[in-house]
């Protein structure tokens, strides 16, 4: 194995003895085989010249394959090895349907036993055949790719899709087969992903809000009820619509945790009277909540940490392109419906969630409702109330250098706004950090794919203050990267032009040096540097 996907890889360069995730030797390998066949799939494809839009089902485990094999989304080795079998299936269907062109083996490979499997899977990753620049443009690209992969999938189940993002990611994973590609060439299609991570999350952003309403201004409690409960994880909004509607006059409660929060901030989720308030932090502080929070948990996607407890594991259930050993995975049936029955006969034997914060959490401030208050806005920022805005999006994580973030928004100058979306708002969104007039010194969008309402905000204001370049608002960007999501944000925020961002805790151990300095070169980013470092440049 070798795998360094994300933020928390192991000596900060690559885990290669099992995962600081929990992932292990065995799984990470099936996953890059998993990732092996579909770039095989991608070929066919392209090579073929196949019509994307007569392969829903092909288009749709496509996104599954990229999905389970982001970070902390699925552990459970079995249903890994058999997404392969489905998607060898699927390949040589494709292969079928093409006429005679040199594939590469990644198209054409057979498995006979498991033994075989085994053997091909420890030899499918991309590491130690290319030059370094190269190896790091692709890893760049097909990161991005998982990410794009997750939110396309979150699309598709609220029925939006289009066919030029399923072939773009065929093009791209295509590319990252190919041998003969050049940094030139992958430079572009870095690019290119952040154009399409655009419109992934634009495709979201329309699906969530058409189906639920726009986010508006919510405060959420932080407290708990009397009734048994179940908890909901991850980032999609269907699967809390089912369990809300099944949920119904059961008497039982349903809290949020982690990236589920902002589903509060949707009108239509407000019809829920047991649809109660979030539980906890973000995801890495799951194991110690879960225990007190004594009912069912369900995750949606990815942000599993392994379970240590017992009794914790038996109260998980997945469902999606999340898995863990041993947990349920609840499956949609073949009317495309969830049966989450087990969850709430489960939660009604439980005792109810402990208590273990108080008060409420203000959120909801996606683009339409920072939009409604863009007058107010305004005039702060022409009034000298408003300093600077400071995008803190992205992603919380384990390391103890995240602290950080909680001190750097604690020491921000109290003329400035946060501006977030992702986990890493549990750095600092419960501080008491004041509002300027009546607007919250943190102005939370929503989800990590939310942070394309930052982007739509930036661009309002560009053209509110009539300037031709988006680096000229008063917008700082100091953003936290944990996973893959975060790598297409990351390339989107570069495909609008923005500049100057500061990413952390750490860069990625993806990128090259050449690499490194061509992003810092071309649009500089840098890493982070003490608080008080990092604090001169929004005081500039
Ligand atoms: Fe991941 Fe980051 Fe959205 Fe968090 S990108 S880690 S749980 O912000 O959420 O999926
Ligand atoms: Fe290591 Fe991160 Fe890969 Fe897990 S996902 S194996 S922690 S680099």
């Amino acid at each position: 194995m070798f795998c360094y996907q994300c933020q928390e890889t192991g000596r900060g360069t690559g885990c290669e003895y099992g995962g600081v995730c929990g992932k292990s030797e065995e799984l990470a390998d099936f996953q890059d085989l998993l990732i092996y066949t579909i770039k095989g799939i991608a070929e066919i494809i392209v090579k073929g010249g196949l019509d994307t839009s007569v392969l829903s089902d092909v288009n749709r485990e496509v996104l599954r394959s990229l999905f389970m094999t982001i970070t902390n989304a699925n552990f459970d080795e079995e249903a890994v090895i058999g997404q392969i079998q489905k998607m060898i299936g699927e390949r040589d269907k494709l292969r079928e349907l093409i006429d005679a062109v040199e594939l590469h083996d990644a198209a054409t490979y057979e498995i006979g036993t498991m033994r075989d499997m085994i053997f091909k899977a420890s030899y499918a990753d991309m590491t130690g055949r290319e030059n370094k620049d190269v190896r790091s443009l692709k890893h760049l690209i097909l990161f991005g790719i998982k990410g794009l992969a997750a939110y396309t999938y979150h699309a598709l189940q609220l029925g939006k899709e289009k066919q030029e993002i399923y072939q773009f990611i065929y093009e791209a994973l295509n590319a990252t087969l190919d041998d003969r590609e050049n940094v030139e060439h992958l430079t572009s299609l870095v690019m290119k992903t952040g154009q399409f991570g655009v419109e992934a999350m634009a495709l979201l952003d329309a699906g969530n809000t058409e189906r639920y309403g726009n986010p508006e201004i919510t405060e959420v409690s932080i407290e708990t009820g009397e009734n048994p409960a179940i908890l909901v994880s991850g980032h999609d909004l269907t699967d809390l619509e089912e369990l809300l509607v099944q949920t119904q006059g059961t008497g039982v409660d349903v809290y949020t945790h982690g990236e589920m929060l902002p589903a509060h901030y949707y009108p239509e989720f407000k019809k829920y009277k047991n649809f109660v308030g979030n539980y906890g932090n973000a995801w890495w502080q799951q194991e110690e909540e879960f225990k007190t929070f004594h009912g069912p948990i369900l995750f949606t996607t990815n942000c599993i940490v392994p379970p240590i407890s017992e009794e914790v594991r038996n109260r998980i259930f997945t469902t999606g392109a999340t898995g863990y050993p041993g947990c349920t995975h609840i499956g949609a049936g073949a009317d495309g419906k969830k049966d989450f029955s087990q969850l709430i006969e489960l939660a009604k034997k439980l005792e109810s969630p402990l208590t273990i914060e108080h008060g409420s959490i203000i959120g909801g401030f996606a683009h339409a409702q920072v939009f409604a208050l863009a007058d107010k806005v305004v005039d702060a920022v022409k009034s000298g109330a408003i300093r600077k805005f400071v995008v803190m999006a992205g992603c919380d994580g384990r390391m103890q250098s995240r602290e950080y973030y909680t001190e750097f928004a604690e020491k921000l100058p109290k003329d400035t706004v946060i501006l977030t979306a992702g986990c890493a708002k549990y750095r600092y969104n419960k501080l008491s950090l004041g509002t300027i007039g009546d607007i919250p010194r943190v102005l939370d969008a929503g989800q990590c794919n939310d942070s394309y309402s930052l982007a739509l905000i930036a661009l309002k204001l560009k053209e509110v203050f009539d300037l031709s370049d988006i680096n000229e608002l008063p917008i700082v960007y100091n953003i936290a990267w944990y996973e893959q999501k975060a790598v297409i944000v990351l390339l989107a925020l570069l495909y609008l032009g923005v500049k100057n961002i500061r990413l952390g805790p750490t860069l990625p151990a993806f990128l090259s040096p050449n690499i490194l300095k061509f992003l810092v070169d071309h649009f500089g980013i840098c890493g982070i540097n003490s608080v008080s470092e990092d604090l001169l440049n929004v005081c500039s």
